[in-house]
């Protein structure tokens, strides 16, 4: 049996996690390969290394590593290294990195750098937290850098003209071709923390699929034109995100190299031949959708014959964890388990909702299941993925 998932980072980590205990619990012995195909959107060079939280916080969660409270980063870690940076003046300090979270940074970096791919970086990292052990393969949906920018209003809270704020937003491309391994680092002031010049970045960035974001359409990570206008500029996805907690409103969202982007060797092959395609609870716009826009990606979601099984991430209206409201509302989207369920229209055949939002209007050919949602152990996660499985049963 062959399972795809495709997967963010805390939300899909996790609930990947619940589906190999669920795995092991139904069918122990069985010979089940679980391929995880995973956001690259958010990754962000910093320092000179190549950072892929969503990849890494797969990598920690299934291998017994991560920080748990937080899902990201590893347990316990120090930060002495960035006490050190700080010290030097080196900026952005906005984005923390843990001590021991930095080698797998600096591993990355240098094989990357030696010039192995993405794939094949990830599997090192794969084998040395023991997912092939667990039947789990570990994909980035492109080997071909990709980052996501946020288009935002000059004149809004958190504005100004790149760089006259310390802004910080780490190494954004300078063009659409996004830094392969921390090359563009010399686009930008690491020291004075001068933001890189995000403005050219989106400029040369690629939509995530230029017909808007229609429900059930193309590209839910963009909602218009993919350059900044004169009143706007584009910032990393992590400095919106984690530096101003989203709460600047995005315009619209870019991603840096996307339509040159080619999906990693085995994604359309582990879409196109799964037994069943799942799509955990992780954010729509900016995790699945940057998946979803990877040229292929979403036509072998709609050709294949598994049938898809999603999660919503929402709950009650609300997103369980993230900020997946302030990414929906951009689009125009209700942020609702019935908005997302929108999004994924054209490629959806079952979705579990919240028993909160069970009355309400999903796509008609969607099979729709209500249940308690909230994942707040590995138990839960299982019986969450559980009852994805049983769903994807029901639909075969
Ligand atoms: N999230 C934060 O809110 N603050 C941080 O300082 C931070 C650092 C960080 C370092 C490594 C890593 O892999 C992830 C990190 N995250 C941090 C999480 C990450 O920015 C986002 O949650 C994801 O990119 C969204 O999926």
């Amino acid at each position: 049996m062959q399972i795809t998932a495709l997967s963010g980072g805390v939300g899909g980590a996790r609930f990947v996690r619940g589906l190999v205990h669920e795995l092991s619990r139904r069918s122990p012995g069985e010979q089940v390969e679980v391929t995880v195909v995973g956001n690259t959107g958010d990754d962000i060079t910093l320092f000179g290394l190549r950072v892929c939280p969503d990849l890494d916080s797969v990598l920690y969660t299934l291998g017994g590593g991560v920080e748990e409270e937080q899902g990201w980063g590893r347990e316990g870690d120090k930060h002495e290294v960035m006490g050190e940076l700080a010290a030097l003046g080196v900026q952005p300090q906005w984005f923390g990195l843990g001590d021991r979270d930095l080698g797998t940074h600096l591993a990355r970096s240098l094989w990357l750098r030696r010039g192995a791919t993405l794939s094949e970086v990830t599997a090192r990292l794969a084998a040395r937290w023991g997912l092939p052990e667990q039947g789990v393969r570990l994909l980035p949906v492109t080997d071909t850098p990709i980052e996501t920018h946020v288009v935002v209003r000059n004149d809004g809270p958190g504005g100004g003209a790149p760089g006259d704020d310390g802004a910080g937003s780490g190494e954004a491309a300078p063009s659409g071709e996004a830094a392969p391994s921390g090359e563009a680092a010399a686009a930008s002031d690491e020291a004075s923390g001068e933001a890189a010049p995000s403005g050219e970045a989106a400029a040369a960035s690629d939509e995530a699929g230029s017909d808007g974001a229609a429900p059930s359409g193309e590209g839910a990570a963009s909602s218009g034109a993919g350059a900044a206008g004169p009143s706007e500029r584009a910032i990393h996805f992590q400095e919106w995100w984690v530096r101003h907690r989203a709460a600047i409103p995005a315009q619209r969202f870019t991603v840096a190299g996307l339509s040159a982007a080619t999906p990693a060797p085995g994604v359309l092959e582990a879409i196109r031949g799964a037994d069943v395609v799942l799509l955990p609870p992780s954010n729509p716009v900016v995790s699945i959708g940057i998946i979803l826009g990877v040229p292929g990606v979403r036509d072998a979601l709609r050709g294949t014959r598994a049938p898809v099984v999603g999660v919503s991430p929402l709950v009650g209206g609300r997103p369980v964890r993230g900020h997946a409201d302030a990414c929906l509302a951009p689009l125009g989207v209700e942020v609702s388990a019935a908005g997302v369920a929108g999004l994924y229209a054209d490629l959806l055949d079952g979705w579990l909702v919240d028993t909160a939002d069970e009355g309400a209007s999903y796509p008609a050919r969607v099979q729709v299941r209500a249940l308690d949602l909230l994942m707040r152990d590995v138990a839960g996660a299982a019986r969450i993925a559980g009852a994805a499985l049983d769903l994807a049963d029901e639909l075969r």
